[in-house]
């Protein structure tokens, strides 16, 4: 079973070690320190991974604290700072919406790059698996190497993919692809949308576009807007963030590349600084390398390896 707990488990650590080695790397030197020099040491390492200035201020304020209370083995330093990032993080999970109308929509936008339509494929591999039967959009339709990347995708994880020729209106893709997964009977439609510099106003007010296409004919937005973000990028996606929200009005996140980053910390200042919920993070090229967020098993997999 590709989805047993034990797999999942795995493929998280995996994708979070170089985050974990940086942050507990330097923590764990042959002393042990405590007191001061460790809340410094653990200072710089937060900020080291991204953590950022006011989230770091909070994580080490409640490190202190359960430590006053106690001893400061390896150990209760390890549960400390499990749980002030627990704390830390504690609005950042939550559940893909499904209203109950079908087929539920969901429009994924971002920068060039930052991993939209492979994490459309492997979202609609994670939907197959729960049995929701979704059908994939090819609103990338800027260049015909993105259609061909989709509909390659589609087929690996063997889900249904609509597009039209390269150069066509995007809104007019997403309108038939609705209609048609209306008519058909999907339960979820994903829309990969071209990466787009989120200061570009008029890619910005194309993506508008298609969400008041989708809008018009449901009768109510996309049930999600999910920026996907390059962890690799770290606290810059918090500049690129507010565009895209006015553009589409964000209802989440979606953080790729963790693996390839030692600054995985980001995800921290990243959720927190925009409200926005982390939906799913990618630990892998591989398509069934795309875990949902949930906050204790991220924080286990970072602390605990
Ligand atoms: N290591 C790693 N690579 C990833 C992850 N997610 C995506 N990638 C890689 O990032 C590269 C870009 O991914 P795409 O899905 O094409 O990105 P995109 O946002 O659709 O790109 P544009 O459509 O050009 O804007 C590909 O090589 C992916 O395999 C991840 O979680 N980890
Ligand atoms: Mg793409």
């Amino acid at each position: 079973m590709p989805d047993e707990p034990t797999a999942f488990w795995e493929r998280l650590k995996r994708g979070l070690a170089r985050t974990r080695e940086s942050l507990l790397g330097p923590l764990q030197s042959p002393r042990g320190q405590i007191g001061t020099e460790l809340l410094e040491r653990l200072e710089e390492v937060l900020l080291g991974a991204d953590v950022g200035p006011e989230d770091t201020a909070a994580v080490i304020g409640a490190v202190q604290a359960s430590l006053a209370a106690g001893d400061a083995s390896w150990e209760a330093i390890q549960s400390a700072l499990e749980r002030a990032l627990e704390d830390v993080l504690a609005r950042a999970e939550r559940m893909l919406v499904f209203t109950g109308q079908r087929p539920a929509v969901l429009m994924f936008v971002g920068v060039n790059g930052s991993g939209k339509t492979t994490t459309v494929a492997k979202v609609a591999r994670l939907l197959s698996h729960d049995g929701v039967r979704p059908l994939l959009v090819a609103a990338d339709t800027f260049r015909a190497a993105a259609i061909d990347q989709l509909v390659t995708l589609a087929h690996e994880v063997r889900v249904e993919v609509l597009a039209h020729r390269p150069g066509a209106d995007p809104g007019a893709v997403v309108h038939d692809a609705l209609e048609h997964a209306r008519t058909a009977g999907y339960d979820a439609v994903l829309i990969d949308t071209a990466g787009r510099l989120q200061t570009k106003r008029p890619l910005m007010e194309e993506l508008g576009k298609v969400r008041r296409v989708a809008e018009r004919l449901l009768g109510r937005p996309p049930d999600e807007r999910i920026l996907v973000v390059d962890a690799t990028v770290g606290q810059n996606a918090i500049s690129q963030a507010a565009l895209f929200h006015e553009a589409v009005g964000l209802t989440g996140l979606a953080i790729t590349k963790l693996d390839g980053t030692a600054r995985g910390g980001a995800v921290v200042p990243i959720t927190r600084s925009l409200s926005l919920p982390i939906l799913w993070v990618g630990v892998g090229e591989g398509l069934d390398e795309l875990e949902p967020f949930r906050t204790k098993e991220f924080v286990r997999a970072l602390i605990r390896g």
